[in-house]
């Protein structure tokens, strides 16, 4: 789990420096008129924290098998308006919420990483693999839609 904590730890920091170097266009700009702006990619990735931060407390606390429930992505960031939000809130959110989920895979013992939940379609995973999943998630969509067209 190192590793992940090294990873959300980069991103955490490098992406406020993109941020921050990135112009108010480039940041509001949307694609396409019902694909997201980078601004609503960052708070898409602070609802993926929320979400996950509760899956990752429940899976350790609740009778297994513990199943996943999902979130209609799209409305989530179009019910928070995070399109009217300063970057820098959602920068301060993001930080936030995943310096608390670093804090909890740190704590989390190796035998409560292999307790199973449900993902759908019959499919069961473990702890581990979805904290590995949360944050392959987030780097899918930094390489894909936040760093892709930028030096
Ligand atoms: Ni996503």
């Amino acid at each position: 789990m190192q590793k992940v904590v090294e990873g959300i730890n980069y991103w955490i920091n490098r992406l406020a420096e993109e941020y921050n170097s990135m112009s108010e266009d480039e940041i509001n700009k949307r694609p396409s008129p019902n694909k997201w702006s980078k601004k609503e990619i960052l708070g898409h990735l602070c609802d993926s924290a929320v979400n996950n931060m509760e899956r990752f407390i429940k899976i350790q606390c609740e009778k297994p098998v513990y199943v996943v429930q999902s979130y209609d992505q799209d409305q989530w960031v179009t019910i928070q308006n995070y399109k009217e939000r300063t970057t820098e809130e959602i920068l301060n959110l993001f930080k936030a919420l995943n310096k608390q989920i670093v804090n909890i895979v740190e704590n989390t013992s190796n035998e409560k990483l292999s307790n199973l939940c449900d993902i759908g379609n019959n499919q069961h995973k473990t702890l581990e693999w979805l904290i590995q999943d949360y944050l392959e998630h987030m780097e899918h969509h930094i390489h894909k839609q936040i760093l892709i067209d930028r030096n």
